[in-house]
C-alpha cells in the first residue's frame, strides 16, 4: 500500500475524524483519484476495523467513530466520483440495504457511482421490507429496473433469498434485474438465490449494472 492510501486507511482505524478529512484533502491535492481514495486507502481502514472488532479488541462506539470519519471524508469525495458524469442513460436503478441492516456506507458508495455512470439511482435507504422494494419496483415507470441491494451481515443477507422469492411470487421478475452486494455476498449465494450479479466493489458494481441492464 503507497503511504497515502495506508494513512487514510490508519485514519480511519484510529478514529481520526480530522485526519481522515486532511488527508483526503491532500490525496486529491495531489493529484490521487476520489475512486482509489476511496476503494484502496479509507475502505481498507474499515476492513481492519471489522476484523478487530471480530476478534474483541474494539467496541461498536470506536466503529462508529470510524464510520463517522469516513463519512466526513465520502462528504469531500462525492463531488468528485460525480464529475464529469455521463448524460447517456443507463437505466433506472433502486438503491437499499436489506431489512434488519443499516450498513449504508457501501450502498451510498454504489449509488453514487452508477449515478457517476449515467443511471437514474433512487435511494430508498436503510432496513428496507422486502415488500417497499417490490412496490418501489412495481411502481417505476421504468420497463427494467436495477435492484441494488446491500446486506452487510449474514443474518440480513438471507432476506435477498426472500426478496427474489416475493420478486417471483409478485411477478416482476422480467422486469427487474437483481444486483446485491456487501462483504457477506458471494457469486455461489447469487447463483442459489437466482440473483443477476455481485460486485466487490463500487467500480466493479458499475461494470456489472452496465452489463446485466445491456
Ligand atoms: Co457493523 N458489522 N455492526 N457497523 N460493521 C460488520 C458488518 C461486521 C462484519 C463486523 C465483524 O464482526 N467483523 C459485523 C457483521 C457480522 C456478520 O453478520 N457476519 C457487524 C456487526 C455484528 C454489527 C452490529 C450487529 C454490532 C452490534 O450492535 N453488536 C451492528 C448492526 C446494526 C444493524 O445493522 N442492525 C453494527 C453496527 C455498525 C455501525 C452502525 C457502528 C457501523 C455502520 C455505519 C453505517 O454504515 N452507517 C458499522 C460498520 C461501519 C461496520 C464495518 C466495520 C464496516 C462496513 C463498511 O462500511 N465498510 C463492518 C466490517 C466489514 O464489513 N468487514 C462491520 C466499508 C464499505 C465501503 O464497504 O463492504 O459496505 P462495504 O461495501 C462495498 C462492497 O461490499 C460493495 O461495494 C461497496 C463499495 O466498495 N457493495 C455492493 C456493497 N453493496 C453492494 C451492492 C451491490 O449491488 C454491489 C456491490
Amino acid at each position: 500500500m503507497s503511504d497515502i492510501f495506508k494513512e487514510l486507511a490508519e485514519a480511519v482505524t484510529k478514529q481520526d475524524v480530522n485526519g481522515a478529512v486532511a488527508k483526503t484533502k491532500e490525496a486529491l491535492s495531489k493529484g490521487t483519484p476520489a475512486l482509489d481514495i476511496v476503494q484502496k486507502g479509507l475502505s481498507e481502514g474499515m476492513k481492519i476495523i471489522g476484523d478487530r472488532f471480530e476478534a474483541g479488541e474494539i467496541f461498536l462506539p470506536q466503529i462508529m467513530m470510524s464510520a463517522k470519519a469516513m463519512n466526513e471524508a465520502m462528504a469531500i469525495l462525492t463531488p468528485e466520483l460525480t464529475k464529469g458524469s455521463t448524460n447517456v442513460s443507463a437505466g433506472f436503478a433502486l438503491a437499499f440495504v436489506q431489512e434488519g441492516d443499516i450498513h449504508d456506507i457501501g450502498n451510498r458508495l454504489v449509488a453514487t457511482m452508477l449515478g457517476a455512470n449515467g443511471f437514474t439511482v433512487k435511494v430508498l435507504g436503510v432496513d428496507v421490507a422486502n415488500e417497499k422494494v417490490v412496490e418501489e419496483a412495481k411502481k417505476a415507470e421504468a420497463s427494467k429496473v436495477l435492484l441494488v441491494g446491500s446486506a452487510l451481515m449474514t443474518t440480513s443477507m438471507l432476506g435477498q433469498k426472500d426478496l427474489m422469492q416475493l420478486i417471483n411470487e409478485e411477478g416482476v421478475r422480467s422486469k427487474v434485474k437483481c444486483m446485491f452486494g456487501g462483504a457477506p455476498v458471494s457469486k455461489e449465494w447469487i447463483k442459489e438465490i437466482g440473483a443477476d450479479g455481485t460486485a466487490e466493489n463500487a467500480a466493479e458494481a458499475v461494470l456489472v449494472a452496465k452489463q446485466i441492464m445491456a
